[in-house]
């Protein structure tokens, strides 16, 4: 095996971001060869390119993306573009035998999510999928606890994925235009928790009952000349009118787990008041747990066991190496909390461990896998369209119908 792994990462924009930091912090808190090295970084535009490589340590930059993905040199390929393209540069990379990370969703389509795992079971690399939450350490400990048993039969599940930056001053960037998102807030937000609820469970969303898909704002300014900017505010240019959005600003949507529990199911960006408020609740015979991104260092946990005077929600707060709690040793002594950027360099972590033979803190989705939650949002869609309950299926022969 390697000592070294040379990453390639494609994307200079927010994900950019968050994936650099994490390729540069994981060999400083997680001693887990090979040793990850920040070989070269690919983007689109050649201005400020230079000035990304050089800010976050990328010993190369190019913005030729086919070349950095059939250099010989590469062994990992990281995509943070949007999801048009992430199939393209996916596949490109599988068939030059390199490993591949993705960012979510899988892709902005069903078809195209199709398309990248059939190359990935082909392929020798390995695949792997950012969704990043499954790493913050609360919802890796809910992870345990549900598969542990310690909820029993489970009854209900309550998701909600609530952010407040798609109001009518926000541009008509490229997550709001369906060529290139695939969905709005569905494919961006409802992704996540459609992820989580899956990963704490260990069980599948086996239909869609009911759904919504609703545009609240169907006007936006354009961007003077360019479609990749990013979130609100930062798009570049004048402004040259207006334009067409063409996906959902929110997606609600009723389903039933595999084990028989019911499902709910909300992704917005127009939920005033909240600014990256990811929950979810899951309730079972035995008991209860809660978590709330924006008190992500916490999970609430419901003993139903020990009912009587005393019963009552606990608070766990997961920053406890001593305590088993997941990834904390890596990090700092109890209650001294983590942040958002955490997450993308746990899991740095666990892709590195997979690649190295070892097994990571907590499973990790791969092409395969976050193509179960691409069918849940395309089911969901196709529910809401035709406002009808959609079966899922999963045995990864078909679709939904
Ligand atoms: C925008 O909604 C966004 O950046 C998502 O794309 C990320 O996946 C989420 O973690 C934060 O919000």
């Amino acid at each position: 095996m390697k000592d070294q792994l040379n990453v390639a990462l494609i994307g200079t924009k927010f994900m950019g971001r968050a994936h650099s930091n994490a390729w540069l912090n994981v060999g400083k808190f997680f001693f887990t060869p090979p040793l990850p090295m920040m070989h070269t970084v690919a983007g689109r535009n050649p201005n400020d390119l230079e000035e990304f490589a050089e800010r976050w340590g990328w010993e190369h930059h190019t913005t030729d993306w086919l070349a950095a993905v059939e250099d010989p040199r590469i062994d990992l390929v990281d995509i943070a573009t949007p999801n048009h393209i992430h199939a393209e540069q996916a596949i490109a990379a599988l068939e030059a035998g390199k490993h591949v990370v993705c960012e979510k969703p899988l892709a902005g389509t069903l078809s195209d999510a199709e398309a990248m795992t059939h190359a990935a079971e082909k392929a020798d690399g390995q695949t792997f999928v950012w969704y990043n939450y499954r790493r913050v350490p609360a919802v890796a400990l809910a992870h345990r606890i549900v598969q542990s048993g310690a909820l029993g039969r489970l009854y209900h599940v309550r998701a909600a994925y609530l952010q407040s930056w798609g109001g009518p001053e926000t541009p008509l960037v490229w997550r709001f235009q369906a060529d290139i998102a695939g969905s709005g807030a569905h494919g961006d937000l409802q992704a996540h928790i459609i992820d989580a609820v899956r990963f704490v469970t260990g069980e599948e969303i086996v239909s869609v009952e009911g759904a919504i898909e609703h545009t609240f704002i169907e006007q936006r300014a354009l961007i003077g000349g360019t479609a990749g900017a990013e979130i609100a505010g930062t798009g570049a240019g004048t402004d040259a009118g207006m334009g067409q959005s063409t996906v959902d600003d929110a997606v609600l949507f009723l389903g039933r787990m595999a084990g028989g529990a019911l499902a709910s199911f909300e992704a917005t960006r127009l939920a005033t008041g909240y600014h990256n408020a990811n929950r979810f609740e899951i309730h079972g015979e035995d008991g209860a747990i809660r978590f709330d991104f924006e008190r992500m260092n916490e999970l609430g946990y419901y003993d139903a066991r020990g009912e009587g005077a005393t019963a009552g929600w606990t608070v766990i707060d997961v920053t406890r190496g001593g305590d088993g709690h997941p990834y904390a040793e890596a990090w700092w002594p109890d209650s001294h909390g983590l942040g958002y950027e955490h997450s993308f360099v746990n899991q740095a972590a666990d892709i590195v461990s997979m690649i190295g033979g070892r097994s990571p803190v907590v499973p990790m989705p791969d092409f395969k896998d976050a193509l179960r939650t691409q069918r849940v949002l395309e089911a969901a869609i196709v529910s809401a369209r035709e406002r009808m309950p959609v079966s899922i299926d999963h045995d990864d022969s078909g679709g939904s119908s």
